[in-house]
């Protein structure tokens, strides 16, 4: 039997690394992402990783800094374009064919979800995808190991885009039929199958797989105000946890002979925004952000029954 403990509110989560300079704890709606860009030299076989910390938000501009190894800290290396990037609402990292990428979905009108590429100096901005859709999240993927995004927006049906390898740019490929107001989609993988999760804020939120040509509906899921519909692995276990607003959280199991999610457990977060798997010394736990509460973190625990 598996559960999920609620181990109660951590003392401090402010990272250590950055808490002079970002401060992203009392900045609203700000989105932190860290990604790591490793460079090889072939010849001298020298081998090192920069780190990078994007962070978007909505007042006062979106910023990329670096970690400066000597001064043991981060710099700010370059700001975002304030014309494209109104009001960003998620951030996704990706590499094609050895080469950087991040995209910003951005939510505002007059703004555009962009791609920037890191070209070894800074990252410069790559496409511009989908101006007035006012996106709220964007997914990278790969289905048939061919490089893909999935925009979901306020205003219409989320859209799929397909790398192009000889304009090295991405083109549209479909968008997911009868799918309105989506507000974010992630995936995950069962062996060689392909699912998404997409979340709805009201209404039914969904299970798809991928059948080669298109997503088709696996399994719905009563939304009570979600807008976080998130996978994860613990070890050999595939779940999905459902955040909900006005009601229960719900965390789903995957169930391999039905080849679907049932239902596991319900945990009690006000107003989750994010869950995050962590493994630390053989133990697994689940952080869960709050957007009104506390940031909750949650044990997995495996409980032998058979005595
Ligand atoms: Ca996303």
């Amino acid at each position: 039997m598996l559960r999920l403990l609620p181990l109660g509110s951590p003392p401090a989560l402010t990272p250590r690394l950055s808490q002079r300079q970002l401060a992203f704890s009392s900045a609203p709606h700000t989105t932190l992402l860290i990604s790591f860009h490793q460079y090889h030299n072939g010849y001298a076989l020298v081998f090192f990783v920069q780190l990078f910390i994007i962070v978007a938000q909505l007042f006062g501009g979106s910023h990329i800094y670096k970690r400066d190894t000597s001064a043991n800290k981060f710099i700010k290396l370059q700001g975002i374009d304030v014309l494209k990037i109104r009001k960003p609402n998620d951030v996704e990292t990706f590499r094609i064919d050895g080469e950087s990428f991040f995209i910003i979905a951005d939510s505002s009108k007059a703004g555009s979800t962009t791609i920037y590429k890191w070209n070894g100096n800074g990252f410069y901005s790559h496409q511009s995808l989908h101006p007035w859709y006012r996106d709220t999240d964007v997914e990278y993927l790969e289905i048939s190991s061919k490089p893909h995004l999935i925009l979901s927006s306020s205003s219409q049906r989320p859209v799929i885009y397909q790398w192009n390898k000889a304009t090295k740019h991405f083109d549209r490929r479909t968008d997911i039929p009868e799918m309105e107001d989506v507000y974010a989609v992630k995936h995950f993988q069962v062996k060689s199958d392909l699912y998404i999760c997409l979340t709805r804020f009201i209404g039914d939120s969904k299970v798809m797989r991928w059948d080669g040509a298109l997503f088709r509906e696996l399994q719905t899921m009563p939304s009570r105000g979600s807008m976080v519909f998130q996978p994860f692995t613990v070890g050999s276990w595939q779940y999905a946890i459902l955040g909900s607003d006005y009601s229960f959280t719900q965390v789903y199991r995957w169930d391999a002979k039905k080849g679907e999610f049932v239902r596991f457990q319900e945990l009690n977060i006000q107003a989750p925004r994010a869950f995050s798997p962590v493994s630390i010394d053989n133990r697994q736990f689940l952080l869960a952000s709050s957007f009104k509460g506390k940031t909750q973190i949650y044990k997995h625990l495996v409980i032998d029954l058979s005595n």
